[in-house]
């Protein structure tokens, strides 16, 4: 077997080219470059955020979808707390700075950030919506491939709930389902799995976290352990569904660490700690590869 059907390349690429192409790719790509341009100096990290669900739709005139669960919180409190983390010091000198794409859905509220942070964030916060899994999958090749020589220094911190199954855009139907002629059969393929190629040939030194999300906790640390060692990523955040604004665990090959909000801190929440643990680990991982 070739290495190129164990990543699974084929699909991948037969993913894209029956996409339908992203609408404003041109726009996306000027400012992802200028972005990069701007922010890639002095071994100052660039951070991409994804958050929030993708969307399925059933009809290329979409009327009706299948939605991942999100609400996107994940994703803008650990882009906060990061800002913060960056911006307060601590073991990061000044030169370095946190710089973040984040890829958002249209579809969640919670993405507006207060005023201080947005001040802080000028020049230094790329926002990209997506909606379908078709844009966002498209967006997320961009991305990678333009953070390839960011090398080290960039992070992949990937929180969004991302479709596992879609309807691939040459079966799906044109115009709205018609209703009143009985139940609707639908026929899902998987969406492939992008980590790997992420991993190996889009952005291969950029450090790199996927999370993973269960309902049943018997499961969910043997479903991390696996994706772990099988998308190679650094890190995979655990969480379950109901307990997920509570505790997460950080599986990767150095041990799993259970991470909880603090508890004498009402106020606090779990990314707090989350953020510290990546952030630091990014640190070794930076120093590391300079070595
Ligand atoms: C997560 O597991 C996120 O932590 C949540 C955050 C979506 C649960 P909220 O937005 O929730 O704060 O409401 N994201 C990743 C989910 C996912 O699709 N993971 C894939 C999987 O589990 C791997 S890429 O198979």
């Amino acid at each position: 077997m070739s290495s190129i059907s164990v990543l699974g390349e084929d699909e991948v690429s037969s993913f894209f080219e029956s996409s339908p192409p992203l609408k404003n790719m041109e726009e996306i790509v000027h400012k992802l470059n200028g972005f990069i341009q701007l922010n890639s100096t002095g071994g100052r990290r660039i951070v991409c955020v994804t958050s929030g669900g993708t969307t399925v739709p059933l009809e290329q005139r979409c009327v009706r979808y299948i939605d991942n669960f999100s609400s996107g919180n994940r994703g803008t409190s650990s882009r906060l707390d990061m800002l913060s983390y960056f911006s307060l010091g601590g073991e990061l000198a000044s030169h370095i700075a946190g710089l973040f794409l984040m890829i958002h859905s249209l579809s969640v509220s919670s993405f507006q950030i207060t005023p201080t942070f947005e001040a802080v964030a000028e020049a230094r916060l790329l926002k990209l919506p997506f909606t379908t899994i078709y844009e966002y999958l498209q967006m997320l090749r961009l991305i990678a491939t333009a953070m390839k020589d960011v090398g080290p220094c960039s992070m992949f911190y990937l929180a969004a709930a991302v479709s596992d199954f879609y309807v691939p855009w040459k079966s799906m139907v044109e115009h709205k389902i018609e209703s009143g002629s009985g139940p609707l059969d639908i026929r899902l393929a998987q969406v492939p799995k992008m980590l790997s190629i992420l991993r190996t040939n889009w952005a291969p030194k950029a450090f790199c976290i996927s999370f993973k999300l269960e309902t049943d906790s018997k499961i969910l640390i043997e479903k991390a352990t696996k994706a772990l060692q099988k998308y190679k990523v650094h890190a995979v955040v655990a969480n379950e569904l109901s307990t997920r604004k509570e505790e997460v665990v950080v599986v990767s090959s150095s041990g799993n660490v259970v991470v909880r909000c603090n508890s004498e801190k009402p106020e606090s929440i779990v990314e707090d700690n989350l953020i510290r643990l990546i952030v630091d680990r990014h640190s070794t991982y930076i120093k590391e590869f300079g070595t």
